[in-house]
């Protein structure tokens, strides 16, 4: 019997200070037991402090990146965070339609808290008449959800508004996160096209090394779904990854600002299945 690694494919921009983008993604993959390959969509330079500085790739160069792994490698499941740029949405698009039959998780990246646009205007819209359709899941936080649905997300209920919403522009599945909402407990709301809905409630816990955890929420779903896992159980299960990595991280000292989350807090060895590839 043959035997192979569950993949997980990051298309998403480098983080620097490695706590989110692409970072994040291959991290909490290792911490999951799931191999990680990448496609890096852009350059940021950022910190605790701050985000300073972004290069998008041009298309032709995420498009060689992404056509060369799918060429070689079967991915259980793809990820795509920041593409910065229509052209790399577009281009994104186009791939996955053609080379690609993995579940696909979008996290609809826009901006970053500390300020870094990390979208350019063409590419939302893109983004929804494009990526949308091909996602099993869709993964936005309370903002990304109100610029990309056109509702208002202040709460529980509304965030569940918005989240059908985006099911009815294609999206399989859609995840509002609720870190950017009120309230001593956090409710990820999750709507499916099949008309189920969920909440997944955590605590919030009171610290400032909260980068990359959309990033990082978004990876461990996916690495959930490249491990067999259906989509609401695969939710539950990052969710909690999610949670004790916020706890384990929470009272460390990093750089001068914002950390990142503790990924590595109980690493799980690498995963290898069996059957036929
Ligand atoms: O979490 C959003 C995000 C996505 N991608 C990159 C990032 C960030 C947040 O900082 O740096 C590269």
């Amino acid at each position: 019997m043959k035997k192979f690694y569950p993949i997980l494919l990051t298309v998403a921009g480098s983080d620097c200070s490695g706590g989110a983008g692409i970072q994040a993604d291959m991290k909490t993959a290792c911490a999951l037991g799931v191999y990680a390959a990448s496609v890096v969509t852009a350059v940021t330079s950022q910190d605790s402090r701050g985000f300073f500085r972004s290069h998008v790739m041009p298309p032709h160069v995420v498009d060689e990146q992404l056509r060369t792994v799918l060429a070689d490698l079967r991915p259980g499941v793809v990820k795509v965070g920041m593409l910065g740029s229509e052209g790399n949405v577009r281009t994104v698009a186009r791939a996955l339609r053609e080379s690609c039959r993995a579940p696909v998780v979008v996290d609809p990246v826009l901006g970053s808290t500390s300020g870094g646009r990390m979208l350019d205007a063409g590419g939302v819209g893109a983004m929804v008449d494009e990526l949308f359709p091909l996602a099993t899941l869709v993964t936005p936080n309370a903002p990304e959800a109100e610029a990309l649905s056109g509702c208002r997300v202040r709460s529980v209920e509304e965030a569940r508004f918005a989240a059908r919403r985006l099911l009815a522009c294609g999206a399989g599945a859609a995840l509002v996160t609720g870190g950017h909402l009120p309230g001593d407990d956090i409710t990820d709301v999750l709507c499916m096209a099949d008309g189920t809905e969920a909440g997944f409630i955590s605590p919030r816990v009171a610290t400032r090394n909260l980068h990359g955890t959309g990033c990082t929420l978004s990876s461990a779903i996916a690495c959930m779904l490249a491990l067999g896992h259906p989509l609401k159980e695969a939710v539950g299960r990052a969710v909690s990854y999610m949670h004790n990595a916020i706890r384990a991280g929470a009272d460390v000292d990093f750089g001068s600002g914002a950390g990142p989350v503790n990924h590595g807090y109980d690493p799980v060895p690498m995963h290898i299945c069996g059957g036929k590839y």
